[in-house]
């Protein structure tokens, strides 16, 4: 398979999935899933070329393992990401002492003052070790790692979700409970 395909298609799929589903005329239920067979046809209307074979190779092959299919695969929907308000039904999970966060100078001062807020998104999206949030950081630049003390802020009864491709999410991290370095 064809990586520019895959990657492109990989993208079109999270902004459908994840922000703008009305982009293609498709609406999502009120727990993320599109209907695959409505999504396949709906990409090619708007002429993104999408069969099933592409599809399932793509939600395999992902490098982040962005999107899951539901038992009978004729749901699918994005594990995590979303700017749209979905409801995920993910378990609450006990998070290790520290998780991580990777973001860029430009944005430090700030979360010194607010800590780290979802912005855009449903949650601040936090990564167990600091080689998966420096490349979250590069996204935007040199990477600036958060160390977050995720153990004492689950006990002081912050709540944390894992994500079925395994992001560690949470609604806000108090700026006393991250460190910079
Ligand atoms: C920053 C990608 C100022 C935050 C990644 C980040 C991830 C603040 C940006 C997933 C702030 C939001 C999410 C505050 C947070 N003041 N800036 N108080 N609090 N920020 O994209 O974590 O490839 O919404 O540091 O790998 O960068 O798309 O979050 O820089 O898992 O699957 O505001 O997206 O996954 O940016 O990335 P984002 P993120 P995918």
């Amino acid at each position: 398979m064809n990586e520019k395909i895959t990657k492109d298609v990989s993208k079109f799929l999270s902004l459908i999935l994840r922000h703008s589903p009305e982009k293609i005329g498709l609406k999502l239920d009120e727990n993320g899933w599109a209907d695959v067979e409505e999504l396949i046809t709906k990409c090619n209307k708007k002429g993104k070329t999408l069969n099933s074979e592409l599809l399932d190779y793509v939600v395999e092959n992902n490098d982040k393992k962005r999107f899951a299919f539901n038992e009978d695969k004729s749901k699918i929907r994005a594990s995590q990401g979303h700017s749209i308000s979905v409801e995920l039904n993910l378990n609450e999970t006990e998070p290790s002492e520290y998780l991580y966060h990777g973001t860029v100078a430009k944005f430090l001062e700030s979360i010194k003052k607010e800590g780290l807020q979802k912005m855009s998104r449903q949650h601040v999206h936090l990564s167990k070790d600091r080689e998966t949030a420096i490349k979250v950081g590069s996204r935007r630049g040199v990477a600036q790692i958060l160390t977050v003390r995720s153990g004492d802020m689950h006990k002081d009864g912050f709540k944390f979700y894992l994500s079925e491709n395994n992001v560690w999410l949470t609604d806000e991290v108090p700026a006393n409970l991250s460190i910079i370095k």
